[in-house]
């Protein structure tokens, strides 16, 4: 099963990558070259940096590239890993992978669509790959020729576009950059290591020529105001890594992530494809998922999740303070697969209702685990798995509390260890906002319910308080 091992690869390297970076409990911090501005800004400042991210709560992520072309397959057979994964997993020479740039003609992408879908999901802002592993820049590069402009017929930008319709929008725009992975380009990091000689060569030399001036172009072009890095690994030095630091403290208000890798925190954690038990506290993060089993189109992969789970997880990630970054991976004419598109929208939908309760909160404010720890099963980084219970959440705002009810109870909403005060009642969909009883004895909380449900996901109880 190559692609469980690419992916246990990457989690692991990622996991070794990230430990240097997350100070550890007791362990001196590690000395950085460069002071980030993370490490000189007052908390203050901080929030003031990160207060449009924290109110967001979702956003879209998108996996774009010339892997659209192969969508999956080489020579004919499925490769069984991730889409944008094509080129290392079918160990594809580079000479060959770089034929498939003059194929990639996306004719029907439409920033405004795309835009538009993120806004009708109810997204905040949106984050787009500007290169990927495989080393092929989504821009007109000038500072190296395997790029949009020079490599394909498409004699667009679609950067350009997309910045533009996202401001234009209201829409936060956020770029991508594999800063270290790179397989095309001479010298550039590969998990699992080179394949092909014309890989070989010197990283700091790769770094210098390729990915800082192509950071340099982004940042001046775009002025994008999240930079997502990824896959540090170990070349990723503290030195190295200071330089492009010293790049990003010329944009002060920029966000970036804790993939950079030389022992820099960034400014959010970035779990993958998970919902961690208990959140970060008193930290920002950002789960990133995927729709199907891909980040980058594969023609192949139809395994979806439902609007229920990906709504329960949003939901869920609300309730634990934190942001998620849903992925869609348009195909090689630019268009958005109409399974994750259906989905988006009928996300939004629910938003369109209850976004209240979603933008903007803080976590619950409930002890309630809803879960437990599996005592065979273990997660990606060895440890017990996380088994959820999806029965309700909730979240907060000053003077209330939001309870999504996924499963309705048959009379009443019970908490045994309710923290709060609760003066009132409704659910939020009411248009009327018909008031519910309440019967609060110390911290034994009911609230009784109508006999049905008004949404047939979640429900929104909004339980008034005193602050
Ligand atoms: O290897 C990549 C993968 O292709 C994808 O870009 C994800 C998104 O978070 N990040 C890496 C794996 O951690």
């Amino acid at each position: 099963m190559k692609s469980r091992l690419a992916r246990y690869a990457v989690a692991c390297s990622i996991a070794a990558a990230l430990a240097g970076t997350q100070a550890q409990a007791g362990a001196p911090p590690t000395p950085h070259p460069v002071a980030a501005i993370q490490d000189t800004e007052t908390p203050a400042q901080r929030d003031a940096r990160m207060a449009w991210w924290r109110e967001a709560r979702f956003g879209m992520f998108i996996h774009w590239g010339i892997y659209a072309v192969p969508a999956g397959f080489w020579q004919g057979k499925p490769v069984d890993d991730a889409g944008e994964w094509i080129m290392n997993a079918g160990k594809i020479p580079v000479a060959d992978y770089k034929k498939f740039a003059p194929q990639f003609n996306p004719t029907q992408f439409d920033a405004h669509t795309w835009v538009s879908l993120a806004k009708a999901a109810g997204m905040k802002y949106i984050v787009i790959t500007s290169k990927h592993h495989d080393g092929f820049a989504m821009y007109p590069s000038k500072a190296n020729p395997f790029n949009i402009a020079d490599a394909t017929p498409f004699k667009r930008d679609p950067l350009r576009e997309l910045a533009d319709e996202a401001r234009r929008q209201g829409l936060k725009f956020g770029l991508y950059y594999s800063q270290a992975q790179d397989w095309t380009a001479p010298g550039g990091a590969a998990m699992g290591g080179h394949w092909d000689k014309a890989q070989d060569g010197d990283f700091a030399h790769y770094l210098h020529t390729k990915a800082i001036p192509q950071l340099k172009e982004i940042l001046a072009t775009y002025h994008p105001d999240v930079l997502w890095f990824d896959t540090p690994t170990a070349a990723m030095t503290p030195q190295l890594s200071s330089e492009i630091v010293s790049l990003l403290n010329q944009y002060p208000q920029l966000i970036w992530n804790n993939r950079l890798g030389g022992g820099y925190p960034g400014d959010t954690e970035t779990p993958e494809q998970h919902i961690p038990p208990q959140g970060f506290s008193g930290k920002d993060w950002e789960t990133c998922m995927t729709i199907n089993d891909t980040w980058g189109y594969k023609s192949n992969d139809t395994h979806f999740k439902s609007t229920k789970v990906l709504l329960q997880n949003l939901v869920d990630i609300a309730s634990k303070g934190g942001n998620y970054l849903l992925n869609v991976g348009p195909d090689a004419h630019g268009v958005i697969p109409a399974p994750e598109a259906e989905r988006l929208q009928q996300i939004g939908h629910w938003l369109d209702v209850n976004g209240e309760s979603i933008y903007g909160t803080s976590p619950t404010p409930f002890a309630d685990a809803h879960g437990s720890f599996s005592s065979s099963e273990k997660d990606q980084d060895g440890k017990p798995r996380w088994i959820p219970v999806w029965d309700w959440r909730a979240t907060s705002k000053p003077g209330k509390v939001y309870v999504h009810l996924f499963q309705w109870p048959s009379k009443s909403f019970h908490v045994d260890d309710a923290d709060i005060q609760a003066t009132g009642a409704y659910l939020l969909a009411d248009p009327h906002h018909t008031p519910l009883k309440v019967t609060q004895h110390g911290k034994q909380l009911d609230v009784q319910l109508p006999a049905k449900p008004l949404d047939s996901i979640d429900t929104v109880l909004v339980i008034q308080t005193k602050s």
